[in-house]
């Protein structure tokens, strides 16, 4: 990937005004399709936007190959993990099927410096960070209780209690500030976490200290089988301007869209602005994670909806129609494809299983009473099964 990650300012580009993004998702403006910013629409046209055309300014062709190449690569992490968990390989799987645009386009706007705060579906934005493939998996085979190193990769282990880790990324802005540097911390979120307390509560503090933090909330149409309309009778992005965070409603299978808004926000959390609020609207095409059965709570009739909107079919036809999506580069993606799965299979199924007393290790820094007492009963009772240490 080679787009330069560098605010606008810094490369030289016009700096935006982002007072404007203060209008997005109020008034009766924000209600129905118009109202998104959308660059690439479903049929693969490009439409111009004087407010966020300069954002992607650098982006010809070759970079937005680059961009279909990463969503094509986590199409197939994901297609693959899924297949590994109904071959028992993993426990469970969050697919992220329908949200590539949102993830590549918004994971390839940060820069390295910049801190991710995720809940469990951004394997996309995981793999933008520098995630290792067998990282992404290790977590859902149970053998580990986190992937990687938050510190390696500057993205901290994906939060499954949901909408807590908008918290975490509100305190860690508090800590950049105080640093005095112009990294963001950015929350990913989903449209049912909207309705958590912590997110409120995040929302507030944010905007209370003009955090240099970005609230991006994919919404993927539903909270497990719970649409988004039963929690949200007006746009989610519309909620956020009464706590006095401005908001951006975009086109979440547009990844243009999306790297062009990320980086408007992500400037304008560098240059002291505080932070913004991102509705990417997508849908999940897929269950809400492999334990699920969609069929049960959604009509195939609006999936096959949602299918002609899909964030790949786009970027191809604007690519064909600029003579810029070779066979030859179609068959190398294709491959890199083939041996990034290829390669999460042979380094998933080689994963040793850990000691299972090692899952008391990292709850606490400092030794702690509780928690001896936890392991020692846990201890007993694993040496009830064959062979000492319970395996
Ligand atoms: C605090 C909390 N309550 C409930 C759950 C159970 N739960 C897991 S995923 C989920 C739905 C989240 O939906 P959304 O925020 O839209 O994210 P999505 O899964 O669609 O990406 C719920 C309720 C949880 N993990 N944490
Ligand atoms: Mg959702």
């Amino acid at each position: 990937m080679t787009i330069d990650n560098q605010p606008a300012t810094r490369r030289g580009g016009s700096h935006m005004d982002l007072g404007h993004l203060d209008q997005f998702g109020l008034g009766e403006t924000a209600l129905g399709e118009f109202a998104l910013v959308r660059l690439l629409d479903e049929n693969g046209v490009r439409h111009e936007d004087e407010r966020f055309d300069a954002w992607v300014s650098d982006i010809g062709p070759d970079q937005l190959l680059d961009l279909y190449e990463d969503m094509r690569v986590i199409r197939r992490i994901d297609s693959e993990a899924t297949a590994l968990q109904r071959q028992g390989e993993l426990g469970l799987w969050p697919p992220l099927l329908g949200q590539e645009a949102a993830q590549i386009g918004s994971g390839r706007a940060l820069r390295s410096d910049d801190f991710v705060f995720s809940s469990y579906r951004e394997h996309g934005v995981a793999y933008c960070r520098g995630a290792g493939l067998v990282d992404l998996l290790r977590v859902w085979r149970g053998t580990t209780q986190s992937g990687w190193n938050p510190y390696d990769i500057n993205m901290a282990t994906p939060q499954v209690i949901i909408g807590a880790q908008t918290l975490h990324a509100t305190g860690y802005a508090l800590g950049i500030q105080a640093d005095g540097t112009d990294a963001v911390a950015v929350a990913y979120f989903g449209d049912g976490a909207t309705s958590e307390g912590d997110v409120n509560e995040a929302l507030i503090f944010a905007a209370t200290y003009a955090a240099p933090v970005i609230f991006f909330c994919q919404n993927n149409q539903y909270a497990i089988s719970e649409p988004v309309s039963l929690q949200a009778q007006r746009p989610i992005a519309d909620r956020a301007p009464g706590f006095g965070v401005p908001s951006v409603r975009v086109d979440g299978n547009d990844v243009l869209a999306v790297l062009a808004v990320t980086r408007a926000a992500l400037d304008r959390a560098r240059s002291g602005g505080g932070p913004t609020f991102i509705e990417a609207v997508t849908y999940r095409m897929g269950p809400h994670t492999t334990a699920d059965d969609p069929g049960r709570y959604r009509d195939a009739a609006e999936v096959e909806q949602w299918r002609g909107k899909d964030p790949l079919t786009r970027v191809e036809a604007y690519l064909d129609a600029q003579g810029a999506l070779s066979e030859e580069r179609k068959a190398r993606i294709a491959g890199k494809a083939d041996a990034v799965a290829a390669e999460m299979r042979a380094g998933i199924t080689s994963l040793v299983d850990p000691d299972p007393l090692s899952v008391f290790d990292n709850v606490y820094a400092e030794p702690h009473t509780g928690i001896a007492r936890q392991r020692d009963h846990y201890s007993r009772y694993l040496r009830t099964f064959v062979g000492s240490d319970g395996r």
